[in-house]
């Protein structure tokens, strides 16, 4: 059986990027093995947010989840900061890897970049992923691209404590899409969708309405050439867009192809922002019925009692194993 982890972190709108690298994948995986899905508020600390806002993005991200199809009978969905084992662990962690290791990670060099303060946090963010992880036995973490450098960060860390302390994790498997597993800006295929670009015409928002969705898709940037045809390297723009096509109506690249031949840019477009809209209607109207449940926070609260009461022994191995005195 297959024991599935993974995060997103609560620090503002979701973008389709979000939703079809890693969102979607976490519905159907559902069916195919334990799911623990986390907000992991803690990471999103490592930028200062301000504190009635995170409260509220931890909020929406629950309620996304629960929009975008995850049944709280099926998976565990729980806030990381209510399971403190994740704190802990962080911490040992950060003891096993090392300096040069957490230097070198992409994400930390990006988001650092050119800041005039950076906090501790940031750099250190991949060991608390590491515990995020370790923590439940995890054999696969349904992640986008981004995340790859910080899964093998995870694997090489838990080898680490395995080798030195004696048999304590599980070493888990990312599990990226081949399609999907990075959708691009519309305004630049060079670059990956974010929700932290400044720029809201670069990404689409789950919450967007239809006609900011056919406006966005309608800038969006293209090439000359005039024809709807995959190929990455020299049309990443129109291959980009072919792939949000493709994972929205779950047709091949092919079908689609197809049907475009001899057609321009204009009616694709059309098209795919149609195909958008419906896809995300029907998690929008549920989105709004969630913000609005009493039922929210119970959900988290027993989310958080189940997380704990698995997290509680791996912790217990961990410190034994660490030679941390328990009684
Ligand atoms: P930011 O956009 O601020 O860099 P983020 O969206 O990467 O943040 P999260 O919200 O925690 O950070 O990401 C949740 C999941 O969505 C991760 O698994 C991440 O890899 C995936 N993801 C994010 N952006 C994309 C993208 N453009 N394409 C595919 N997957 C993505
Ligand atoms: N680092 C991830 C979010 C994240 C995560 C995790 C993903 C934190 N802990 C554990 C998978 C498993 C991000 O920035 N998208």
């Amino acid at each position: 059986m297959k024991q599935i982890f993974s995060g997103v972190q609560p620090s503002g709108s979701f973008t389709l990027g979000n939703y079809i690298g890693a969102m979607k994948r976490f519905v159907d995986l559902q069916t195919e093995g334990n799911c623990i899905y986390c907000i992991v508020n803690l990471h999103s600390l490592t930028v200062p947010k301000d504190p009635a806002l995170l409260r509220e993005y931890t909020m929406q991200l629950a309620a996304m989840y629960l929009s975008i199809g995850i049944d709280p009978e099926k998976a565990i969905l729980f806030i990381q900061s209510q399971v403190p084992e994740h704190a802990e662990l962080g911490w040992l962690m950060q003891c096993t890897g090392y300096i040069g290791e957490l230097e070198r990670m992409t994400q930390y060099k990006d988001k650092s970049e050119g800041k005039d303060v950076v906090t501790g946090g940031l750099l250190t963010y991949p060991a608390l992923m590491a515990a995020d992880i370790l923590l439940y036995n995890t054999t696969h973490v349904p992640v986008g691209e981004d995340q790859k450098q910080h899964l093998e960060f995870t694997r090489d860390v838990a080898e680490r404590f395995n080798r030195k302390y004696g048999e304590t994790f599980v070493i888990p498997e990312p599990m990226i899409q081949q399609f999907g597993g990075r959708i691009m800006s519309l305004d630049d295929p060079t670059k990956k969708m974010s929700k932290s670009n400044p720029n809201a015409g670069s990404y689409i928002a789950l919450l967007d309405d239809a006609k900011t969705i056919e406006k966005k898709i309608k800038r969006a940037v293209t090439d000359s050439e005039g024809a709807v045809r995959y190929d990455k390297e020299n049309k990443p723009a129109v291959s980009n867009l072919l792939t949000i096509y493709a994972a929205c109506s779950s047709e091949s690249i092919e079908t689609i192809v197809n049907r475009y031949e001899g057609r321009g840019y204009g009616d694709f477009k059309k098209d795919l922002a149609e195909v958008v809209v419906t896809t995300l209607a029907p998690i929008q109207q549920e989105y709004t019925r969630w913000m609005e449940s009493p039922e929210l926070s119970d959900i988290l609260k027993k989310g958080a009692e189940r997380a704990s009461a698995l997290a509680t022994v791996t912790m217990d191995k961990a410190r034994k194993n660490m030679g941390l005195v328990t009684f």
